[in-house]
């Protein structure tokens, strides 16, 4: 009779020691989602990534930066109107937050990831290239990402 409610008691607190665990762990869960991309329009050794990311955590992540075997490199851009009133894009002078359960969806026209020098015999309509994100609390993602005409 006494083992049993030691047993109870022992459990309780192993159950609130979790409890606490998970409360006191908040963490953000990051996939990316649809990823594709395209030579760019604009720049002809250059060309535009697009996907969503997605975030089922309880905490905020911060996309910081990337790389790719079939880029010489990779930048964050975002588009912005000029002030002759065309769009241009800018290299983001800050990271792109991921917000707790919610998403960031990169799309053309808007926030996207450019790759730089893109490899031509790589990064082609039809291929599939790999695209290795960094983000600040969940670390190196790697996706596949198909590469279109448009
Ligand atoms: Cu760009």
């Amino acid at each position: 009779m006494k083992s049993r409610l030691l047993m109870g008691l022992a459990l309780g607190v192993l159950l609130i020691s979790m409890l606490g665990g998970c409360a006191s762990a908040a963490a953000p869960s990051v996939t990316v989602e649809d990823a594709w991309g395209r030579p760019s329009m604009d720049m002809p050794t250059a060309g535009g990534i697009f996907m969503v990311i997605k975030n089922g955590g309880d905490a905020s992540d911060n996309l910081l930066s990337g790389s790719s075997p079939a880029c010489g490199s990779i930048e964050l851009h975002e588009m912005v109107m000029k002030s002759d009133g065309t769009m241009g894009m800018n290299l983001m002078d800050h990271p792109i937050e991921v917000p707790a359960g919610g998403q960031v969806e990169l799309k053309s026209g808007g926030l996207h990831v450019m790759c730089i020098m893109k490899n031509d015999d790589e990064f082609k309509p039809g291929e599939t290239i790999d695209l290795t994100l960094v983000f600040e609390k969940s670390g190196e993602i790697t996706i596949p990402v198909e590469v279109r005409k448009e």
